[in-house]
Order: C-alpha cells, then sequence, then structure tokens
C-alpha cells in the first residue's frame, strides 16, 4: 500500500485534481439505510471509461481495494466502504453520458452514472420505453441497477434488470475494458459473460456503460385500488386479469391496512383511496401501447366478476392521470413512512406466487405471537411472488434490533423450507453474507467463489461483499 500522499499524487495524475475528493462527504460514507459506517483512503469520481480503466490497474498493481459506488441506494450495505480507511471509493456519477439512441433498434446506450430517471427521460424523447421503475428512480443509477439486478414495480411484464440488457462495457480488475456493447437481440456467440456483471454488486468488474432494450410507449392504462381480505385473493385476482387481459398486467403490488396508516399519517398528501378499512388492498395497473385498447373495461369486467365471487370486497378504479398517480405515491412513499416511523427489520423474500398466503399466513402468525417489540408492514411485488416483509419497531427500536439475528433466522427459514429466496431484488452487499452461505446450494456457492477467484484474483473489487474474503 502505498503511502497517502503517493495515493492521491497516483490518483490525480490519472483522472485529474477536481476528480479527487480529499475530504469526503459523510453520506458517501455510510448506506441509506444507516447501518453501516465506513472510512476511506481516497474517493474519485472519474470522468471516463479510460480513467476507470487506469485507477483500476493502478489498483490492481498496488492491490488497493475498490468499492464502486452509484446512488447509494442500495439496501445491503454494498456500496460502504469498510472501516479499515484503506479501500478507494469509486464514484460513477461523472460517467453520465447517454451515449446513443437507436428508436428503430429499440435500444440505448447509457454510461453507467447515468440516473435511472434520466434514461427514462431520455427513451421518453425518443417515444420509446425504458420500464425499469423504482420509488428511488431519481437517484439511483443504472450502473447500480444493473449491478443488483434491481426488480421493482413491474418486473411482472418487463423482467428484472438483467432482461433489459443487450450489452455492456465493463472494466476488469485489472483496467482491461471488456466491450459487449453490442446492440443484437441475438448473439449466441460462447458463453455470456456480461451477464455474469449483472447482479455482481461490483465484485467482478466495474461496469461503465450498457446498451439497454427499448420497448414501445405504454399509451393506454387503467389503474384500481382493490381491497382484499387476505393474499389469497390476491393470487385469484391475478389469474383473473391475466385470463382477460393477458400481457397487460404490469403491476400487481400488495398493501397492508398498516402502510395505509403509515402513509397518510407520515407522508404529506396521501390520502386513504378507499371509504373503508380492510386488511389488505392491491394496487394494480394494466398498460398497452395501442392508445385506442380498452382497458378500463377489461379492469372493470374482472373487478366485477371478482366481486361477485366474493374475492374484493371494494375498488376504485383511476378516473385520471392525477387519481393514479395519488394511488401510485402512496404505494412508493411506503419504505419513506416506514422510515419515519421508527426502526425497522427487512425481509425481501420471494417465493412461488401460490405459497405466499401460507407464507404470509404462517409468519404473520409467528411474529404476532413472538415479536412484540415490533409490527409488521408487509407489502410488495406479489405479482412477482417478491415481498417485503418487514417488521417495524413499535418503540425506541433497541429492544426489536436486539433481536435481529434471531427473527431474521426464523423467517429466512421459513422461506429457504417453502423453497423460495432471502433476497428477491436488493441483493447481498455486506448484509446477507451469512444468509447466502446458509441457504445456497454447497455447488453453486463453489463456482461463485470459482468466479470471483477467475475475475478477481488479487481480491481488490468491493471485498467482504457477497461473498466473505478468502483466508
Ligand atoms: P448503489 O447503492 O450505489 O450500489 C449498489 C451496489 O452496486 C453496490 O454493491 C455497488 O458497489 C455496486 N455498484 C454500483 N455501481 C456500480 C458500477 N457501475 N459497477 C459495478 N458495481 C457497481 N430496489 C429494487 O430492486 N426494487 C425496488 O422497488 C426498489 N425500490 C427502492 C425504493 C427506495 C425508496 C430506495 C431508497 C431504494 C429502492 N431500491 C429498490 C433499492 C435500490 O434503489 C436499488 O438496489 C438500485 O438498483 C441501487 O442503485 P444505486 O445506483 O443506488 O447503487
Ligand atoms: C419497494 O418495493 C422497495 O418499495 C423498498 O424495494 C422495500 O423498503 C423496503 O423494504
Ligand atoms: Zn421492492
Amino acid at each position: 500500500m502505498p503511502s497517502r500522499a503517493e495515493l492521491l499524487r497516483e490518483l490525480r495524475l490519472r483522472v485529474g485534481d477536481a476528480a479527487v475528493l480529499d475530504a469526503p462527504p459523510a453520506e458517501l460514507l455510510t448506506d441509506q439505510r444507516g447501518l453501516y459506517q465506513g472510512a476511506v483512503a481516497a474517493v474519485v469520481a472519474p470522468q471516463s471509461t479510460a480513467q476507470v480503466a487506469s485507477l483500476l490497474a493502478y489498483c490492481h498493481e498496488q492491490r488497493i481495494s475498490v468499492v464502486p459506488q452509484g446512488g447509494n441506494t442500495g439496501y445491503c450495505g454494498g456500496a460502504t466502504p469498510d472501516a479499515s480507511g484503506s479501500q478507494l471509493l469509486l464514484l460513477l456519477s461523472g460517467l453520465k453520458a447517454i451515449r446513443a439512441v437507436d428508436p428503430d433498434n429499440y435500444s440505448l446506450t447509457a454510461e453507467a452514472g447515468c440516473i435511472l430517471a434520466t434514461i427514462k427521460q431520455a427513451a421518453a424523447a425518443a417515444q420509446r420505453y425504458f420500464p425499469l421503475a423504482l420509488g428511488s428512480e431519481g437517484s439511483c443509477q443504472l450502473g447500480g441497477n444493473l449491478s443488483t439486478n434491481a426488480g421493482g414495480l413491474n418486473v411482472l411484464r418487463y423482467g428484472m434488470t438483467r432482461d433489459l440488457v443487450l450489452g455492456l462495457e465493463v472494466v476488469l480488475a485489472d483496467g482491461r475494458v471488456l466491450d459487449t456493447l453490442r446492440a443484437l437481440r441475438k448473439d449466441n456467440t460462447g458463453y455470456d459473460i456480461k451477464s455474469l456483471f449483472i447482479g455482481a454488486e461490483g465484485t467482478l468488474g466495474v461496469i461503465t456503460a450498457a446498451t439497454l432494450k427499448l420497448l414501445p410507449q405504454p399509451l393506454a392504462s387503467a389503474t384500481a385500488f382493490v381491497a382484499i381480505p387476505s393474499p389469497a385473493q390476491a393470487v385469484a385476482l391475478l389469474a383473473r386479469l391475466r385470463a382477460v387481459s393477458g400481457e397487460r398486467v404490469a403491476s400487481f403490488e400488495l398493501i397492508p391496512r398498516i402502510a395505509i396508516e403509515l402513509t397518510t399519517r407520515l407522508i404529506a398528501g396521501v390520502a386513504d383511496p378507499l371509504d373503508d378499512s380492510s386488511p389488505w388492498y392491491l394496487l394494480v395497473e394494466l398498460t398497452s401501447s395501442a392508445a385506442d385498447e380498452q382497458l378500463n373495461a377489461c379492469l372493470d369486467q374482472a373487478l366485477e366478476a371478482a366481486m361477485n365471487a366474493g374475492e374484493i370486497s371494494n375498488a376504485s378504479v383511476a378516473q385520471n392521470e392525477r387519481q393514479r398517480s395519488d394511488f401510485w405515491r402512496l404505494r412508493e412513499s411506503i419504505p419513506a413512512a416506514q422510515r419515519r416511523a421508527g426502526a425497522s427489520l427487512k425481509h425481501d423474500v420471494s417465493l412461488p406466487i401460490t405459497a405466499l398466503p401460507r407464507f404470509v399466513a404462517v409468519a404473520s402468525a409467528w411474529v404476532a405471537q413472538h415479536v412484540p417489540e415490533g409490527y409488521l408492514v408487509a407489502y410488495g411485488h406479489v405479482g412477482d411472488g417478491n415481498l417485503h416483509f418487514n417488521i417495524t419497531a413499535s418503540g425506541a427500536g433497541e429492544a426489536l434490533l436486539r433481536r435481529q439475528a434471531e427473527i431474521k433466522r426464523v423467517i429466512h427459514d421459513l422461506v429457504h423450507e417453502m423453497h423460495g429466496s432471502f433476497s428477491a431484488e436488493h441483493g447481498i452487499g455486506q448484509l446477507k453474507l451469512e444468509e447466502l452461505e446458509r441457504y445456497t446450494d454447497p455447488v453453486e456457492l463453489e463456482l461463485m467463489r470459482t468466479l470471483k477467484q477467475a475475475f478477481d484474483p488479487r481480491g481488490i473489487l468491493n471485498p467482504g461483499k457477497v461473498l466473505r474474503n478468502a483466508k
């Protein structure tokens, strides 16, 4: 390891004085949930792929660990350096060009530091649609989305981030640049290497740009806020909606009563969409890229049939864009409301949708009986079988947080027994290392370690994230 003065001199030589931050703002050294606090040897904000390559070549030679950071909105501490003060924090925010938009090829190439909302706007300016939709889209970056394989609010229709990628540009641990920025939908030329970097959380390479798939813009939509007695009816309603509208079901979100209470109390401008109370709700959206499609009629038909079958107790169909955005505002405010309500334990789980009602019943009963320190706020992307099975502290929080390991173990063991995942969309970071070791097939884990060794033999790329540091 070079002295700090030597390190700073070398970094400045490679990226220029302005791109080396002497005194990093505190928020870069902690994660958005405030779970981890890191320290750094230096912070760099390169402006180009060539600069990233030059930095990594140097770090590789000097065996300096590098922690990539995008918008720092991740849930698992993946972008937070360790406490040693020896790591380099690599900010990607300077790589923010939209390099190309090809509307006729339905593709767009953007650099890793582009904010997700900016990419969506660039696609819309070309009358195209980039579907990835997250509550954090105003601050998360493309490189972070790719590195976490983010999910979000319309995976049901468009898939995870991985499904939206045609090519990547990646700087490898030793500074070589891998260029697979091919705007091709068909390209069976050997192993799909680019796919390995998606969801790798910066442990296999630093993503500097991506070529993304674009889609036709949705021109018609129908949105409803629906009251249901229990999650079992969510499964039934999804089947009904798919029967009448096929792939047009874009979003299918489960919301518990407590989330209505928290958002209406703690977030300005959120109102309860229905006039009577129900234990559970769904926010359902159909979309179509054919402007004249009668989606409201489709939605009404499914809701009426569900009402007649006793599956739903009430529903409000948005009559205009204002009402639609009010429904979405409520849903997207749940994480912020939960944060304002106090400390919480988060479990980002997924199961086959048919198993979700049983999971919710068993796990909720366990929480009610065994966790008097908190209350359940379970919501999420039920159409994908993904629930944020979160528990918020009733009091100051310490008592609940002290029981974190024990509670997590019970919930994740149950998910595992039911053939589900303990991390549906938020990744592993430094938060879920133990879970990965406990629940992952040993052969799969061994292959992960083999890949890490092959891509990063000196272990400089985001060490201690996803996989524990090799002894
Ligand atoms: P960061 O947090 O900066 O980094 C995440 C990981 O990627 C880290 O390991 C980091 O080292 C690595 N990384 C970042 N950039 C690069 C790069 N260029 N190359 C290599 N590695 C890199 N997530 C969902 O999946 N679905 C949701 O619905 C959702 N909703 C959210 C709502 C809110 C209000 C918030 C705060 C977060 C939400 N998230 C959601 C989580 C988060 O926004 C996503 O995980 C997002 O993809 C992270 O992007 P980022 O740029 O903030 O990445
Ligand atoms: C969401 O779906 C995000 O809103 C955040 O994935 C989930 O805060 C959470 O637990
Ligand atoms: Zn989510």
